[in-house]
C-alpha cells in the first residue's frame, strides 16, 4: 500500500468517528423532540454527546463538523438543567441541529428522493476495518444507517444512548478470545428485549461458544466467510420481523357485550378489530374491511354461524380465511359439524383472552404463510406475475374512481445471462433478490412491487403521474447501477432497463403491453435507461 493511500484510509477511518458521533448527537436530539414534555431528561445526553462530536472533529481538523458542534454545544449552554426547553433557547438550538443535520447527511438522505434512512442505526464491531468500510457503503445503498466501532466500551455506551436495530459482531471483537461475546453480554443487560446479534467468526468455535453466543442474542453464527450480501440480507429479514403488521380480525356476535369485549381483547394484543353485530352486514363487511380471520358466532337470530361460513366460503377471495366459532354451545358432536361446514376451530365462551389470542396468532401466522405461498414468489417474496396483474387491476379500478394518476414500470436486468456464465447462477440469484430488496427499500409502502419473469420486475405506482414515476424509478436506476455487486473477491456492478406507461384509461393488459414497447426502447436505445411509453 503507498503512503498516500494509507494516509487516504486513516483519513476516512477518522471520518467515520466523527459522522458516527455527530449522528449520536442527531439521534439523543431525535429522542427528546418525541419526548419535548421531558426534555430536561435527555439534556445531560445530548451535552455529553456534542462536547464529544467536537473535541473528536477538532482532533481530525473536520472544521465542518467542528463549527456545527460547536453551534450545537454553545445553544446548550443557554439551557439551565432542569428548566424547560422553550423560546429563544429551544429555536437557537433546533437551528443548531438543523446545519449539523445538514453536513451530517449524505447526498441520498437529502431531497425528495425515494429513499429514507431507517430511524434504528445498525452497528458494526469488527476488527477489520476495511471490511467495515466497505459494509457500511453497501449498507447505505439498502437505507441502513450502519455506523462502526473501535472499542467494546464505545459499542457499549452507543448502544445504550440509541439501541441499534441489529449488531454485527466479530466473536473477538476486542482483541481477546470471545471478548466480542463477552461485550454482548453486558450490553444486552441495558435492553429490555434483546438486540439481534450476528456473529462473525474465523474459527469454527464449537459447540460452546455457539451456544454462548446464542445465549447473548446471537441469531447468526457466520463461520468461516462472511458475505456482505447475506449479511445484509438477513438483517433485512429481521427488520421485516419486526414490522409486522398486526393481524385484521372481523368478529360477527349478536350480543353487543360479548362483541365488544372480543373487540377489547383483540386491540389490547396489537391486533386490528371489526365489529358487526348484525348477521346481514357480513358481505359488505367482508368487501370493505377485507379480514384475515374470523371470528363468528354459532347461534345468532336469522342464520347461524355455520350459514354464514358457507357463504363466506362461496367467495373464492374468503376460501383460506380461517373461521374461528366463539360460542356457548358445548356439545362436541354440534361442534363437529359447525367445522365440517368450513370452521377451522371451535372456542367455547367463556374463552380465556389468552387462549384467544394465541389461537388467532396460530391462525392468523398460518394463514399469512399459505396465502404468501400463492401470491409470492419464493425466491424474493416479490408479488409473483398473477398477483402482480391483479393488483394491476383493482389499481385501476380506483385509479378510475378516484380520477387519479397510476403508472406502470417494467424493469429487466441488463445482460443477465452474462452475468450468470461469468459468476455462477447463486450470484445470479442473489442479484436477483438484491434488486427486489433495492426496489422494497425505495419505493413507497402503497407501491406493488412483482416479480413479473425470470429477471424481470413490475412495478405499480399509484396517485404517481409520468414524470414523477420516471423521476423515481431513474434515481433508483442510477443508484442501483453504482452499487458494487461481490462475487467472492470480485466486485462489479449490474443495470437494468425499464419502460414506464401512465394509465390512459385502457386496460390492464394494454398498459402493460405500453410498458413492455418502452423497455424494449430502452434496451435497443442501449441498456439502463427508463423510457416512457408513447400511446
Ligand atoms: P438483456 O439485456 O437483453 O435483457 O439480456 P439478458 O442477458 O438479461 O437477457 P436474456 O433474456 O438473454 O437472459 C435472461 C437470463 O436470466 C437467462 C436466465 O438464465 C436468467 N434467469 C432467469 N431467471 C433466473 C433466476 O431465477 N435466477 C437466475 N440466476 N437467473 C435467471
Ligand atoms: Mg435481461
Amino acid at each position: 500500500m503507498t503512503e498516500e493511500s494509507q494516509q487516504d484510509k486513516l483519513r476516512q477511518h477518522f471520518a467515520r468517528r466523527v459522522t458516527t458521533q455527530a449522528r449520536v448527537v442527531l439521534d439523543t436530539w431525535q429522542k427528546l423532540h418525541e419526548n419535548r414534555d421531558q426534555a430536561p431528561a435527555y439534556r445531560e445526553e445530548l451535552v455529553t454527546a456534542s462536547d464529544k462530536l467536537v473535541r473528536y472533529a477538532r482532533r481530525f481538523e473536520m472544521d465542518s463538523h467542528a463549527s456545527a458542534g460547536s453551534g450545537v454545544v454553545e445553544a446548550l449552554a443557554c439551557w439551565q438543567v432542569g428548566h424547560a426547553l422553550e423560546g429563544d433557547i429551544s429555536d437557537n438550538l433546533d437551528q443548531a441541529i438543523e446545519s449539523l443535520r445538514a453536513i451530517t447527511q449524505r447526498r441520498t438522505d437529502q431531497g425528495n428522493c425515494a429513499q429514507r434512512y431507517r430511524r434504528t442505526p445498525v452497528y458494526i464491531a469488527l476488527s477489520n476495518s476495511d471490511l467495515a468500510t466497505r459494509l457500511i457503503r453497501q449498507m447505505d445503498f439498502f437505507g441502513f444507517r450502519a455506523s462502526a466501532f473501535d472499542s467494546p466500551e464505545e459499542l457499549v455506551e452507543a448502544s445504550g444512548l440509541n439501541k441499534p436495530e441489529t449488531i454485527l459482531m466479530d466473536v473477538d471483537f476486542g482483541g481477546e478470545p470471545q471478548s466480542g461475546i463477552a461485550t454482548a453480554e453486558v450490553l444486552q443487560k441495558h435492553h429490555e428485549t434483546p438486540v439481534p446479534i450476528i456473529f462473525v467468526s474465523t474459527e469454527d468455535g464449537g459447540i460452546e461458544i455457539r451456544l454462548r453466543a446464542s445465549r447473548c442474542g446471537g441469531e447468526e453464527f457466520f463461520f468461516p466467510a462472511m458475505d456482505p450480501g447475506q449479511v445484509i440480507e438477513k438483517i433485512e429479514s429481521y427488520t421485516h420481523g419486526n414490522n409486522m403488521e398486526p393481524y385484521r380480525v372481523l368478529v360477527l356476535d349478536d350480543s353487543h357485550a360479548q362483541a365488544r369485549y372480543t373487540e377489547t381483547v383483540l386491540k389490547k394484543a396489537g391486533m386490528i378489530a371489526h365489529v358487526i353485530t348484525d348477521p346481514m352486514e357480513i358481505i359488505h363487511a367482508l368487501d370493505e374491511f377485507s379480514p384475515e380471520i374470523i371470528i363468528l358466532d354459532m347461534y345468532m337470530p336469522g342464520c347461524t354461524g355455520m350459514e354464514i361460513a358457507r357463504v363466506i366460503r362461496q367467495q373464492d377471495r374468503f376460501h383460506s380465511v380461517p373461521i374461528i366459532y366463539l360460542s356457548a354451545e358445548e356439545d362436541v358432536g354440534k361442534q363437529l359439524q359447525a367445522m365440517s361446514l368450513g370452521g377451522d376451530d371451535f372456542l367455547t365462551k367463556p374463552i380465556d383472552p389468552k387462549h384467544l389470542v394465541a389461537t388467532l396468532h396460530n391462525r392468523g401466522r398460518r394463514a399469512r404463510s399459505l396465502l404468501a405461498l400463492m401470491i409470492r414468489d419464493s425466491l424474493t417474496g416479490l408479488y409473483n406475475h398473477t398477483h402482480t396483474l391483479h393488483l394491476l387491476e383493482q389499481e385501476i379500478v380506483r385509479a378510475g374512481q378516484k380520477d387519479q394518476p397510476l403508472c406502470f414500470a417494467m424493469l429487466d436486468i441488463d445482460y443477465f445471462k452474462q452475468v450468470n456464465d461469468t459468476y455462477g447462477h447463486p450470484i445470479g440469484d442473489r442479484i436477483l433478490r438484491n434488486l427486489s430488496m433495492f426496489l422494497k427499500q425505495r419505493l413507497r409502502k402503497t407501491d406493488h412491487i412483482g416479480r413479473y419473469g425470470g429477471e424481470e420486475f413490475a412495478i405499480i405506482l399509484p396517485e404517481t403521474g409520468l414524470d414523477g414515476a420516471t423521476q423515481v424509478i431513474n434515481e433508483i436506476r442510477a443508484s442501483f447501477s453504482e452499487l458494487m455487486q461481490q462475487a467472492g473477491n470480485q466486485e462489479f456492478s449490474v443495470t437494468f432497463s425499464c419502460g414506464i406507461a401512465d394509465w390512459r384509461g385502457d386496460t390492464a393488459q394494454a398498459l402493460c403491453e405500453r410498458a413492455d414497447r418502452a423497455l424494449y426502447t430502452s434496451k435497443s436505445e442501449g441498456r439502463n435507461q427508463v423510457t416512457q411509453a408513447g400511446s
